[in-house]
């Protein structure tokens, strides 16, 4: 049996209290640890109690399994935390925990990606626009091929349902869909793994190696694994093969400077300060923008070399 992993202290009831002030309890409910950019976003939010001094941290490691994220809510809800924020791992399924979280007035947040339930069942979703993401890299492909030099894509899909996925797959092949010299001509799930993309992609080179001369991968970690099959299959990397990813890890950076990727689209994991804000403010009655977006960039190797020390995460 898989259990939802618990961290964090404080009275197994209503709100924490240090030095007579309550402190606002904020239930996480996280995906797992598939990826550098999953790290990091676990870092930024265990600092938040760090960094705020009246907010109390519970915290659980969903394993990216949905039912352990599910378990943890109803957990949260049991432990009449003042503010719940879920990380979905995918899209749907979420309709009744929330409305158990409704019912039991705990405000919910979305946190990173999002679900597709209705929106009056949480109150706010914070995190990045994963179709812009996929359009991001769209044009960067788009910007090196043209429209008349043959593009062959080798696509490594994320976690299939999640927001990340479907999104990115979905501005990504609007933003082609009229260069009728950009295929994708390989296309499976690596589950947001280093590992997986590995192997997904030896198995994309093995049956189709002469024709592949692009790699899109929905995350950088993926696209890391890749890289490897890629030299491994005597194959140069950034040259051989044109290569675009989405987060910004420092990794993927390094590759870059190496010349071995193409393009970066950047995806904040660094949530936490946001997540503080919007929780307060729900607390304290304060309004809420629906969607809080995170700020990001695009990435190409002229900036590579600067651009790496600078890299948080
Ligand atoms: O791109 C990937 C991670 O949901 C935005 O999940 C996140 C994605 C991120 O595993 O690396």
């Amino acid at each position: 049996m898989v259990t939802a992993l618990f961290t964090g202290c404080g009275s197994a009831s209503t709100s924490a209290s240090s030095g007579g002030k309550k402190k606002i309890v904020l239930g996480f409910a996280q995906v797992g640890a598939e990826s550098g950019w999953r790290t990091a976003e676990t870092n930024s939010v265990k600092d938040i109690p760090k960094n705020n001094s009246d907010i109390q941290l519970r915290f659980s490691d969903g394993q990216q399994k949905q039912e352990n994220q599910i378990k943890a809510i109803r957990s949260f809800i049991a432990q009449k935390v003042d503010v719940i924020a879920l990380d979905p791992v995918v899209e749907t399924g979420w309709d009744t925990v929330l409305k158990e979280a409704q019912d039991a007035k705990i405000p919910v947040i979305i946190v990173d990606r999002s679900v597709n339930a209705s929106k009056s069942l949480y109150t706010a979703f914070l995190g990045s626009d994963m179709e812009e993401e996929g359009k991001k890299a769209a044009k960067i492909v788009i910007d090196h091929f043209g429209k008349d030099k043959p593009c062959n894509i080798a696509e490594l899909q994320g976690t299939v349902g999640s927001s990340a996925m479907v999104g990115r797959q979905k501005g990504f092949n609007e933003t082609i869909k009229d260069y009728t010299n950009i295929k994708i001509i390989k296309s499976e799930s690596g589950d947001f793994t280093r590992a997986k993309g590995k192997e997904v992609m030896e198995a994309f080179l093995k049956s189709d190696g002469n024709k592949i001369n692009c790699l899109w991968s929905h995350n950088d970690d993926m696209g890391v694994g890749a890289i490897q099959a890629i030299e491994e299959y005597g194959k140069k990397p950034g040259k051989d093969i044109f290569i675009v990813s989405v987060d910004g890890i420092k990794d993927m950076f390094q590759m870059m400077k190496d010349g071995k990727t193409n393009g970066i689209v950047e995806c904040n994991p660094l949530l936490g300060p946001q997540l503080a804000e919007t929780a307060k403010a729900i607390v304290n009655g304060k309004h809420v923008e629906k969607f809080v977006k995170s700020k990001e960039s695009v990435y190409l190797p002229d900036q590579a070399a600067k651009e790496l020390p600078n890299r948080k995460y």
